[in-house]
């Protein structure tokens, strides 16, 4: 009886070297009309990463930093798997799915000034494949090493292509010093395979570390990227905003500072691009990391 062997178009967790190869997938998948110009889905093709200045309003900002204390100080969603606490205190280190625990970040998350722009983007009706809150809290709020979202989202979640953008929304001053996010613009036009197999549940040790064993790209290769792409720092005002690729290179440092650095992230993925078995994992990592409820093209 012949088995058909699913195609992997990025093979990663490899046993043994890696080698990186050519990302074959488009980053802007179609150039019709939207809310972006011409000249920034051009920076965004070649960058891999886009800033959107005043996303939000000053009062929309004092809106979702409340709903931000109120989420973080919930007892029931902290004893919920949604929230992943801080390596070494008992601080919230993020919060995932906010749009079913939130009413109000369910509205921005589905909002047409952020739907539009993946749905130009990605060529495609668009739904969100995942959302958290980072917190990156004052006085130790730990790293988020350097690695490629659609490398996880690839081997645990069973995405088949980069046909997915983050939006981070700056909900606190991202300063130089509280940890903003750091790209290796251009990195996103390579895909990096990382080393070693994925654990069984792999995501409750990833995701609260702040140098996941796997899933990270090795030094060699981080290294030659850092030399030849260099490393941007995304800082801007509260309700500032930063699109950026999913195979894009990027990470932050941990925040020392006593001003929190806290963003919400929303991934939009092209319902072209819907999750299948995880390509490099024993199996799928849960609802609120990532959606399995998405809209079936032909359920419209
Ligand atoms: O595993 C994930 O899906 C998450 N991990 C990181 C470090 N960034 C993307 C995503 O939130
Ligand atoms: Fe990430």
């Amino acid at each position: 009886m012949s088995t058909t062997v699913r195609p992997d178009l990025y093979p990663t967790r490899v046993i043994g070297e890696s080698v990186p190869q050519p990302r074959t997938d488009p980053t802007v998948w179609g150039r019709a009309p939207g809310p972006l110009g011409t000249g920034q889905l051009d920076q965004y093709e070649s960058g891999g990463y886009l800033v959107l200045d005043n996303l939000l309003s000053q009062h929309e900002v004092e809106q979702y930093r409340a709903e931000l204390q109120r989420l973080g100080e919930d007892p029931v969603l902290r004893a919920s798997e949604r929230v992943i606490l801080e390596p070494d205190s008992d601080q919230v280190r993020s919060v995932f799915e906010v749009e079913k625990v939130s009413e109000l970040f369910a509205e921005l998350l589905q909002s047409s000034r952020l739907t539009d722009i993946a749905r130009q983007v990605l060529d495609s009706e668009v739904y969100i494949h995942q959302s958290r809150v980072n917190y990156k809290p004052g006085f130790g709020g730990a790293p988020f090493h350097w690695h490629s979202d659609f490398e996880t989202w690839h081997s645990e979640d069973g995405m088949s292509r980069p046909r997915a953008f983050s939006v981070s929304i700056a909900l606190t001053e991202n300063h130089p010093f509280n940890g903003p996010l750091m790209v290796m613009p251009g990195t996103h036009k390579q895909f990096i395979p990382t080393i070693g197999a994925t654990p069984l549940d792999y995501h409750k040790e990833s995701l609260r570390v702040a140098s996941p064993t796997v899933g990270s790209p090795d030094r060699q290769h981080l290294t030659r990227m850092a030399d030849e792409h260099g490393i941007e720092q995304i800082t801007g005002p509260a309700g500032s905003a930063v699109m950026f690729d999913s195979n894009l290179l990027h990470g932050s440092n941990g925040n020392l500072s006593p001003f929190a650095r806290s963003n919400i992230f929303i991934v939009y993925n092209s319902v072209e691009n819907t999750l299948e078995a995880p390509f490099s994992a024993p199996k799928p990592r849960p609802q609120h990391l990532s959606n399995r409820e998405f809209p079936h093209p032909s359920a419209n």
